[in-house]
């Protein structure tokens, strides 16, 4: 049989993996052969497998913790893909403080299942926005020094670094990051793209099918700075439906925007911070909300609004925080009580898990 070819997408919490994922998948679907996506985070009831849903790619989920510490999964689920959707290219993003796929994934794959697995170039995604951080400017974006190590640590382990989001930039400024980024991280080839406007799409896809990975060894096994860079996220997965209490129809697009910018004075409050907080809302008939806000000093992104009002609606949050657990919980409680208040609204609570990535007894 044939290998299929796998690829690892890494990057910074909210740099575009999942974006990428999609308009690469999409493309190659076309261009390539049957394609799939692997949504990978921690926890439960993920924003990014619904939204990945809504491609035109086969999508398979692998939660409750990263792929490096579970490559028996890993094999299974790229076996069954191929067995049973026909996948050709099959792409998984990790955890976006992930560090280190490289080592558990990659090589233990080429190790022990060359014959059936191709490997494409491991490769990272990367936003102009928090690249300022490491960039001579070392621009003070309001995240910790340990997460500035993170990302400089994620450019470290790529064979091909990905410049997203370059719809945001003008033809300078593009010039500026690349020259960077080759600077940064020599002998590593950079592409650019808009994964939003579906820009640099083929040229990544020539790539990564024309190319292989180079097996760096790269580890961060026994990193304590890696450890403590992890240390600082707080995970918090919640699904909860909404309903207005007297049954109207109201604009469920506030409601969202107002949750959202209740966690942000939350946070602000606390001086703490949110390097990706995603939610997904949903209402029947195929009509959905999708956002995301990458700190607390930006603005809130739709990738997707809803087309019409409703009397209800489930809504999925995702949050990864720099602030610890306990507090971060509260604050959404309470951006919750705010809003049900304000819009006359009851509110179920399905689910919540909330943790840091240390804590004790996980
Ligand atoms: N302007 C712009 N925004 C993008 C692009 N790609 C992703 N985004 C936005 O960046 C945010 C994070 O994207 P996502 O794919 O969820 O990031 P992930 O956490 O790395 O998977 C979302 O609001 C996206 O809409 C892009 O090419 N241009
Ligand atoms: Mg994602």
């Amino acid at each position: 049989m044939d290998p299929i070819r796998f690829m690892v997408v890494s990057g910074f919490l909210g740099a575009g993996k999942t974006t990428t994922m999609i308009a690469l998948g999409e493309w190659m679907k076309e261009h390539y052969g049957e394609t799939a996506i692997i949504a990978n985070d921690l926890g439960a009831n993920l924003v990014d497998t619904s939204l990945t849903q809504t491609s035109g790619c086969v999508v398979a989920e692998i939660a409750n913790g990263c792929i490096c510490y579970q490559m028996d999964n890993v094999v299974d689920q790229l076996r069954r893909l191929r067995d049973k959707a026909g996948a050709v290219f099959v792409m998984s993003d990790i955890p976006g403080c992930g560090v280190g796929a490289l080592d558990h994934v990659y090589h233990t794959l080429a190790a022990a299942h060359a014959d059936e697995f191709t490997l494409s170039p491991f490769t990272v995604i990367v936003d102009p926005e928090r690249l300022r951080m490491i960039m001579p400017e070392k621009a003070d974006i309001n995240l910790p020094e340990e997460l500035v190590y993170l990302l400089q640590l994620q450019l470290e382990e790529a064979d091909l670094v990905v410049l997203n989001k370059c719809d945001l930039l003008d033809e300078a400024d593009v010039r500026r990051y690349v020259d960077f980024l080759k600077t940064a991280v020599p002998d590593i080839p950079v592409l650019c793209i808009s994964a939003r406007e579906r820009t640099g799409i083929a040229e990544l896809a020539d790539f990564v099918t024309a190319h292989t990975t180079q097996l760096k060894n790269f580890s961060v096994r026994d990193n304590h700075e890696f450890e403590q860079a992890e240390a600082k996220l707080t995970w918090y997965n919640r699904r909860m439906f909404f309903k207005t209490l007297g049954g109207e129809k109201i604009d469920m697009n506030a409601v969202v925007e107002d949750v959202i910018e209740e966690i942000r004075m939350g946070l602000i409050e606390r001086k703490r911070n949110v390097p990706h907080l995603k939610t997904f809302a949903t209402s029947g008939n195929g009509d959905f909300n999708k956002a995301s806000l990458i700190g607390v000093d930006y603005e809130v992104e739709y990738e997707r609004q809803f087309l019409r009002p409703h009397k209800n609606m489930r809504m999925i949050v995702n949050a990864r925080a720099v602030c610890e657990s306990r507090p971060m919980a509260r604050i959404v409680d309470d951006a919750v009580d705010v809003v049900c208040e304000r819009y006359g609204l009851d509110c179920q609570v399905f689910f919540t898990e909330c943790f840091g990535m240390a804590d004790e007894g996980r």
